[in-house]
């Protein structure tokens, strides 16, 4: 294995909707191979790449898996993707260090979500690709109704290359329209007329020559196709079925002999000032890799996974991690077959490997040759916009989830925890509901740690819109010493965001000045606790212009308690009102769930700022909506559309809440306090 010619590694992506065949087609592709004596299945759960516990039982992949096997003279990468929108992190992180994608397609349901996603990050990092539709054993599927569907979407360019003899039962088997017999198929002679053309479109020589002549030589068109396939000017379309075993020798070789080479890559790297440097590669140059992904397992242990772009690294030596700037220590180097690692002495350009037990080494980091200072750009990855409130089920799992949450961020980058001040909840974010379900179920499993989780709270605010003056005595004989505070108070709102302000107007010591700064304090304090709704009083001016003390029992407690006793009441006097945060929101969906979008915006008190088409037939629209109607919109959205939207959130500003919504939160907060004494 080791010492291959990079010249015929290829590492490919494969990715596509959910339950396209992804994952069964790499698990036939082994079998052919001969790397595994059983066939696995998706029904029987036991596949190489879905051996999650959470993926046996949910029949689908939730984590990318490593496999790598010989075709002929090349070895070849793939990457086993989810398809399921939650985990579309996957591919942001793995995409920009492919050097292929083979996009799979249901044949019986033809262009889905999952396939423009795929479409949208190759068009990202510009990687060639082919589109591979499966299932063409099923009734009622027509290849060339999903060639037309991909061509309509995606374009001209999009081109059958290998096609299928017969359709649904009677699928036979395929033919590649260029190295086999093109008109042993229906209409196979116009398909290879058009691909023809396609490929002349490609090169402007070929393209004069196919103008003057109407035709190109064979090795024009042979190395034509192949270069057009290379630079992703032609993205060939191949028909098959993964589970009748047809299109896949097919598939690989057009990998083999089409899909860039990994020296053919170039490398752009960062230095200090962040300017663009190219890196050179060769096995011979000093060695350049990637981190994609880290899998921390209770089982196979903490293992950081890479894509070599140059140079190449041995078993036991060392290397420098940029971004840490700290040298890490390799030990032994691995190869994947989902969760089998094969030990190898050295990998180089284009190859997908994993090392143990780094200690600084983390999620888009750089691993390089000492001395190097240049880095790869940072993997941008989706935002993730769910969130839950969580807390551990009992004394045991307090200790320990934190810890446990860590490590699930550490695989899962998508994936992040915190605690909200303003709420006082520990919340976790990610990207959907069935992401943080399997994390938490995860949690439980890999770390023992059990949690409940509740939609978290909006951090709502109190306010006052009017003014008021008032008085606040703590006055109490109690035997000896007795305890004395009075202060007046005058209330009255500050601007929008500027928060709370003091103001000492004391004249003459009425109120002695060691005592102020408690008045402040327990105005502070009382504001900050609630006074409507419990949530924090803010844009006030609390103004001290009077009081009394006494020689005796007045104490800095005493002053503390009066001027809470002022602000209790006078925040009730003084036209309190609650605020709540506003988000601005932007929802890009297919211009057909525009009108629905926009409606369902107004019945959640949004205001709509505009709508701007985008690519693909796709609108954003764009408002501005209270956060508490859009804590579940990542699950409404996805039923109203059919799951082919998608949304970005940000904090906009605080806006008064409406009469009717606020009187339900006092209401409700009043009634958890009932019982609760005030003085
Ligand atoms: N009829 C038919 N069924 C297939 C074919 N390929 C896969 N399937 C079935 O499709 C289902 C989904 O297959 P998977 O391999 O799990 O699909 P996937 O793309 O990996 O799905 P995700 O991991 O969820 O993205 C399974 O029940 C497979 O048996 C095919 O060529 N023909
Ligand atoms: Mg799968």
């Amino acid at each position: 294995m080791a010492s291959m010619n990079p010249e015929k590694v290829r590492n490919v992506g494969i990715v596509g909707h959910g339950g396209v065949g992804k994952t069964t087609m790499v698990e036939r592709i082994l079998h052919n191979v001969g790397l595994t004596s059983r066939l696995g299945s998706i029904e029987e759960g036991n596949t190489v790449c879905d051996y999650l516990e959470e993926e046996v039982e949910r029949k689908c992949t939730i984590a990318m898996k490593l496999v790598n096997f010989n075709w002929k003279d090349s070895r070849i990468h793939f990457i086993d993707h989810p398809g399921y929108v939650d985990f579309l992190g996957e591919i942001a992180a793995s995409t920009p260090l492919m050097d292929g994608l083979v996009i799979v397609v249901d044949a019986s349901v033809g262009v889905q979500v999952g396939t423009d996603n795929a479409v949208k990050y190759a068009d990202k990092f510009n990687v060639p690709r082919a589109f591979f539709v499966n299932k063409l054993d099923r009734d009622h599927t027509s290849f060339m109704e999903v060639v037309k569907a991909l061509q309509d979407t995606y374009g001209k360019h999009c081109v059958p290359l290998v096609v299928p003899m017969g359709e649904g039962a009677s699928l036979g088997g395929v033919v590649n329209i260029v190295t086999g017999d093109a008109s042993s198929v229906p209409g196979g002679d116009a398909i290879k007329e058009a691909l023809v053309e396609a490929v002349a479109e490609t090169d402007e020589e070929l393209t004069m020559k196919y103008l003057e002549t109407l035709e190109l030589s064979p090795e024009e068109f042979t190395t034509g196709l192949q270069n057009g396939i290379t630079t992703g000017k032609i993205i060939p379309i191949i028909g098959g079925s993964v589970s009748g075993n047809i299109g896949l020798g097919e598939l690989l070789d057009i990998i083999a002999e089409s899909f860039p080479s990994p020296l053919a890559r170039k490398v752009v790297a960062k230095d200090g000032n962040e300017n663009d440097v190219e890196v050179k590669v060769g096995v011979n140059e000093p060695f350049f890799a990637q981190v994609f992904r880290q899998v921390v397992d209770p089982y196979v242990g903490h293992l950081t996974l890479f894509r070599v772009l140059s140079g190449t690294l041995k078993t036991d030596s060392e290397f420098y991690n940029v971004n840490s700037n700290t040298k890490e220590r390799t030990g032994k180097i691995y190869l994947l077959r989902g969760k089998d690692q094969v030990g190898v002495e050295e990998v180089g350009p284009g190859d997908l490997a994993a090392v143990t037990k780094l200690k600084n080494t983390r999620f888009g980091d750089t691993m390089a040759a000492p001395g190097c200072n240049v880095s790869m750009p940072k993997i941008e990855l989706p935002v993730s916009m769910v969130k839950l409130a969580i807390s551990p089920k009992s004394r045991a799992d307090e200790d320990k989830i934190g810890e446990a949450l860590n490590r699930l961020a550490e695989e899962d980058p998508t994936f992040t925890h915190y605690r909200d001040t303003d709420t006082n909840e520990h919340v976790i974010r990610g990207m959907g509901d069935l992401q943080l379900d399997i994390l938490l179920k995860r949690m439980q499993r890999k770390f023992k740690v059990e949690a409940e989780t509740r939609v978290p709270k909006v951090a709502f605010r109190e306010t006052i819109k009017g003014m008021c003056e008032l008085q606040g005595k703590h006055k109490k004989q109690t035997g000896g010493h007795g305890q004395y505070g009075d202060v007046w108070l005058r209330l009255k709102p500050n601007e929008r965001g500027a928060g709370y302000e003091f103001v000492d107007s004391i004249v003459g010591g009425v109120v002695p000045k060691q005592y102020i700064p408690h008045v402040d304090k327990g105005a502070q304090e009382t504001l900050l606790r609630g006074v409507i709704s419990g949530n924090p009083v803010v844009d006030i001016i609390v103004e001290l212009y009077f009081g009394s003390f006494h020689a005796v029992d007045s104490s800095e407690m005493a002053f503390k308690l009066a001027a809470r006793k002022a602000i209790i009441n006078g925040v009730k006097q003084a036209k309190p009102c609650l605020l709540e945060p506003i988000m601005e929101i932007a929802v890009t969906v297919p211009s057909e769930f525009m009108g629905d979008i926009s409606g369902d915006m107004n019945s959640r008190r949004g205001r709509l700022l505009g709508m701007d088409s985008v690519g693909g037939g796709r609108q954003v629209i764009r408002a501005l909506v209270p956060e508490a109607e859009i804590l579940k919109y990542s699950t409404e959205l996805r039923s109203m559309t059919q799951g082919r939207g998608s949304y970005e959130l940000k904090f906009s500003h605080y806006d008064e809440v409406p009469e009717l919504v606020s009187k339900e939160i006092v209401a409700a907060y009043e009634k958890t306090r009932s019982g609760e004494e005030e003085d």
